[in-house]
């Protein structure tokens, strides 16, 4: 199933989900559709049927009927239900990332899309992937909301200031798609566009090796975790680490001064960069200085995407990996003191 022309104007399908999106969709104007008809039939119909011939009539009256009743309630709980469940499978679907796919990082701005790849290639309003590929986005923004919106993928999403949000999608079909902002974000909102382009597995590869890479998300952190912001002058083991341990800590829980705990994801790895003073990891003092203002979201989701190396996760931009961290299991790994502390 690959173009929708049965429909027209209708962008063609072009990953894995689209088409459970376009079943709900039908499904919702079909279930619309069988309510309006009868209804409006009924308005014409009793309208004449049961106009006033004779004034001040007194109809006969009636007290109920548990047939009708039973009825009116079941139809609709059965439809309302069955609403439910597709909606619930295809959010389901969208919005739990496969752990294994390809990672992009998009930052929002006025009035662009900046998107960088795994392999350090950047690129903007433009985003190469290939097809048959699961494909991860993680995205943010450096000013206000934005939308994140591929319409013949049938996905879109929030991108928020101050967090990360995810998107994925398997694209089925090598082409070029349009790429939209979908959320009102100023003067020249409607020119916050551009395409997405599908691309053959070996097409790729060539695009990946044509384009210069430059510094991969991971080495642009390591680099200004090392050099530029001197993060590692407290967080480089040896006897003076004053810094927390971040080797190892990503989706872990991490144990708090005053006894609670947090699990290690971006989020909180983001939140620990801006604004140290809100989760101090137990053991360790409060020294860490704030670096907001000193950071773009670029380099943010660098600096993440780096710490994340330093637990063995290739990948970022992934949330939670979901069952497989049991508190039980993983406390150990960052509640172990560090030894030279
Ligand atoms: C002055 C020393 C110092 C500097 C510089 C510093 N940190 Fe920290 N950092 C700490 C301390 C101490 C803690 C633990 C206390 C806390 O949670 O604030 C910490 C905690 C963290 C945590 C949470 C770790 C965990 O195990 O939960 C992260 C992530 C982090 N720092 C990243 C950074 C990055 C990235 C930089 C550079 C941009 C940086 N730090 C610079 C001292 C520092
Ligand atoms: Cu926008």
């Amino acid at each position: 199933m690959q173009t929708n022309s049965w429909v027209p104007f209708f962008p063609e399908q072009a990953s894995t989900f689209a088409w459970q999106v376009d079943a709900l969709y039908f499904y919702l104007i079909a279930i619309s559709v069988a309510f309006t008809i009868p209804i409006v039939a009924a308005v014409f119909i009793f309208g004449l049927r049961y106009r006033e011939r004779e004034k001040y009539a007194t109809p006969e009256e009636m007290h109920g009927s548990i047939v009708l009743e039973t009825v009116w309630s079941i139809i609709p709980f059965v439809i309302s239900m069955t609403i439910f469940l597709g909606g619930a499978i295809v959010y389901y679907n969208q919005y739990r990332p496969p752990d294994d796919g390809m990672n992009v990082y998009v930052v929002g701005k006025q009035w662009m899309w900046k998107i960088q790849h795994e392999g350090g290639q950047r690129e903007i309003n433009e985003l190469h992937v290939p097809v048959d590929t699961n494909v991860k986005l993680t995205m943010t923004t450096e000013d206000v909301l934005h939308d994140f919106s591929i319409p013949a993928f049938r996905t879109k999403a929030d991108v928020v200031p101050g967090r990360y949000t995810y998107l994925w999608f398997n694209a089925t079909k090598p082409g070029k798609y349009h790429l939209f902002c979908a959320e009102y974000c100023g003067l020249n909102h409607s020119g916050m566009g551009g395409y997405v382009y599908v691309m053959s597995k070996e097409d790729f590869a060539a695009w990946q090796s044509g384009n210069v890479s430059g510094q991969t998300p991971v080495e642009q952190g390591r680099d200004l975790f090392e050099n530029k912001l001197g993060c590692a002058s407290c967080h480089a083991g040896g006897p003076q680490q004053r810094g927390a341990k971040l080797e190892g800590i990503f989706n872990k829980e991490i144990k708090l001064v005053g006894g609670s705990t947090v699990v290690a994801d971006d989020a909180y790895i983001r939140e620990s960069i801006l604004n140290p003073g809100a989760k101090i990891v137990e053991g360790y003092q409060p020294i860490m200085p704030t670096f907001k203002g000193q950071v773009t979201e670029e380099q943010l989701v660098a600096l993440v995407a780096y710490i994340k190396s330093l637990s063995g996760v290739a990948d970022t931009g992934g949330q939670p990996a979901a069952p497989a961290a049991t508190p039980a299991a993983t406390a150990p790994a960052n509640s172990a003191p560090p030894a030279n502390r």
